[in-house]
């Protein structure tokens, strides 16, 4: 039988974008990189994940006429933030923020790039239901405990620690390996739900 590496880092959307300077800044986010960089010796699977869009990606706000960024609009699939232009595939706002320890991850998920529909979550488009293939990945490799770090919050974070938990998995955040956007009160939204959920907060 093979080894069980039980505990994954998933470090979420550590970009150019998402930092000081990027198109979809998130305060501080740079300042996660050193911490996230420490806390990868502990882990022994460690996985990126990389928002990437098309140029015509439907969750930015330059793709519907007159919207603003921030705005909300109604998707098919239910209600959208409409973005600032961020992550495009290939640029260098899509690049993980430097400094960033890339070299020893075993895996990057790319999510985002189906132009109709976003994608926070590791697991799942935003539909819910169309999977990024990550679960499969960590079923396979016997891995049951998920430690989550990175950008944002009250966004990419909370929409991974909600579809782990809700596939069977351990779920810890490490809150001062994170930063949020924090729009209209919804980091403390995001960190009630994860907390009602059973997400360890730490
Ligand atoms: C994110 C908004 C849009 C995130 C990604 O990584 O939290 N937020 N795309
Ligand atoms: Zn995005």
């Amino acid at each position: 039988m093979p080894q069980a590496t039980s505990t994954a880092l998933i470090m979420i959307d550590i970009q150019n974008d998402f930092c000081p300077g990027g198109s979809l800044a998130v305060e501080g986010g740079d300042q996660i990189v050193e911490t996230v960089n420490a806390l990868q010796d502990d882990y022994p699977v460690r996985i990126l994940t990389q928002d990437w869009h098309p140029s015509n990606h439907s969750s930015f706000a330059d793709n519907h006429d007159g919207a603003e960024p921030f705005s909300m609009t109604e998707m098919p699939y239910g209600p959208q933030v409409l973005w600032p232009r961020h992550c495009v595939q290939g640029t260098a706002g899509a690049a993980f923020k430097s400094g960033l320890n890339t070299d020893t991850s075993d895996l990057i998920i790319r999510k985002g790039f189906n132009p109709k529909i976003d994608s926070y979550s590791a697991f799942f488009e935003n539909d819910h239901e169309t999977p990024t293939g990550l679960e499969g990945y960590l079923r396979e490799r016997k891995i049951t405990k998920l430690v989550m770090v990175g950008l944002a919050t009250d966004f990419c974070v909370r929409f991974s620690a909600v579809d782990a938990i809700k596939l069977g998995f351990q779920v810890t955040v490490i809150q001062e390996a994170c930063r949020a956007i924090d729009m209209d009160g919804s980091l403390a939204v995001a960190l009630e739900e994860m907390d009602s959920l059973g997400v360890i907060l730490k």
